[in-house]
């Protein structure tokens, strides 16, 4: 299975550590084809390269995809494209938001939850491999 892991990079890296914890445990499912996004070498300047290589590398990755899981906690434009552009491919996606933040949720991301292809998932740090056991079983099921 290959997933499609989406944070945030150039809306801020505050919660890079919970990226590693999330891609770690994604491995055990599948190949995670942006573990680059939990890397901490990655600033909020970005990897080097171009924007345009970057963007269509990461689109083509999303077309091959069997499953996106994106932490959407700390708002990123990109993430919410990549949302977008996996809905449009009509491909699974699980975002993982945690309110302890003390954030709320964009009504783009929160409204577009259907219980079957869009699963939005509010869930504690310490709880991210239960969460993500349960959404893998439960894709294995349908
Ligand atoms: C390009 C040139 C210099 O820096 C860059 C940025 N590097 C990126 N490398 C890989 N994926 C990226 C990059 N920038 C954004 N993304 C994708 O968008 C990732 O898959 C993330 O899920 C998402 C982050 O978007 P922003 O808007 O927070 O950067």
């Amino acid at each position: 299975m290959k997933v499609y892991f989406c944070g945030s990079i150039r809306g801020g890296r505050d919660d890079v550590h919970v990226y590693r914890r999330i891609v770690h445990a994604l491995q055990s499912y599948g190949s995670v084809l942006t573990e680059h996004v939990s890397s901490s070498e990655i600033s909020e300047r970005g990897e080097a390269g171009g924007d345009r290589a970057v963007h269509h590398r990461d689109v083509d990755w999303l077309r091959q995809s069997d499953v996106v899981v994106a932490e959407v906690t700390q708002p990123s434009l990109g993430v919410g494209y990549e949302l977008g552009r996996a809905v449009a491919m009509e491909t699974k996606v699980l975002c993982l938001f945690r309110p302890a933040s003390g954030r709320s949720l964009s009504a783009m991301i929160r409204g577009a939850e259907d219980g079957d292809r869009f699963v939005v998932k509010d869930y504690r740090e310490d709880e991210v491999e239960n969460v993500l056991e349960e959404f893998f079983n439960c894709l294995k099921r349908t």
